[in-house]
């Protein structure tokens, strides 16, 4: 069995990252403190306990990876102030983002924010890559992505921890984990997985406890490429209004300025910059 790199919140960011970009996913302890965790409980709590683990997928693939024991919440950002200031634009975060994902864009941006509460009889999702949603953007290509797992209770390999392959970022795509090559993300409330969007990984089953295990996933991408959540849709301007710019950014509602690299505008409104239009009260 293998192990994944381990650091505490405070560690050098530059030393987090370094691991990052050795073995394509790293362990965050305490990155999110506990009153944060605290009203991430008491803003969410009470919302993801009335989703339906049984609700309706976009098709049968989808249904079939997340699994009936799995309660969904979704665009999260909208619905809780804690995690779309505290945990989106946590400086870890906005950090790694800065070294990994800035060298390919103007503005990185969220690309999914999304709860997943993974109940008894939850099933090992299939070995992924989160940038395989992109998957006609060929290869070789650049990095696209950073993702994460937040726990928001204790992790273990019982409760279905996040099994994640150290190294395959670096694989070919055809390569297959074998069970020595995988890690569990065994982690205490508070902590997250971080990792590339080319990394190995899947969330794991939770076959013999009789704990929901809920965390976020999170992730970011480049500000050109199409989110896999629609984050304006999913968080409109009337939510959008009372978040930071650098929320609203994050969310898409800025524009992907290229021009001091000799590109050009993406995302104008009335050739104006829709975070412009939104602090007017315009949007
Ligand atoms: O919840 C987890 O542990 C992983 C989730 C994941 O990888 C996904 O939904 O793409
Ligand atoms: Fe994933």
């Amino acid at each position: 069995m293998t192990e994944i790199a381990r650091y505490t919140a405070d560690s050098p960011v530059e030393i987090i990252g370094n691991a990052l970009e050795q073995h394509g996913a790293v362990i965050v302890e305490g990155l999110i403190d506990p009153p944060t965790l605290a009203q991430l409980d008491r803003e969410i709590g009470p919302l993801i306990s009335r989703s339906d683990p049984a609700q309706t997928h976009l098709n049968e693939g989808v249904a079939a990876f997340f699994g009936k024991h799995v309660r969904h919440l979704t665009g999260l950002a909208g619905k809780s102030n804690a995690f779309a200031e505290k945990v989106m634009c946590h400086p870890v975060y906005l950090a790694l983002c800065d070294r990994f994902l800035l060298p390919n864009c103007a503005d990185y941006q969220l690309n999914l924010g999304h709860m997943m509460d993974r109940g008894p009889g939850a099933h090992a999702q299939l070995m992924h890559r989160d940038d395989d949603v992109w998957i006609h953007f060929r290869h070789p290509r650049p990095l696209v992505q950073l993702a994460s797992v937040v726990a928001l209770v204790d992790f273990t390999r019982e409760n279905g921890a996040t099994l994640v392959v150290p190294g395959s970022h670096r694989w070919s795509r055809e390569r297959q984990a074998v069970e020595s090559e995988i890690a569990f993300a065994e982690m205490r409330a508070g902590s997250a997985v971080i990792y590339q969007g080319a990394t190995l990984h899947a969330g794991g089953a939770n076959a013999t406890s009789d704990q929901w295990r809920r965390g976020f996933h999170m992730s970011y991408t480049l500000g050109w490429l199409r989110t896999e959540e629609n984050n304006v849709l999913a968080v409109p301007p009337a939510r959008a209004r009372r978040l930071s710019p650098r929320a609203q950014r994050l969310l898409g509602y800025g524009v992907h300025d290229a021009i001091k690299d000799n590109g050009g505008y993406l995302g104008m409104v009335e050739m104006r910059d829709p975070l412009e239009l939104l602090s007017e009260g315009r949007l």
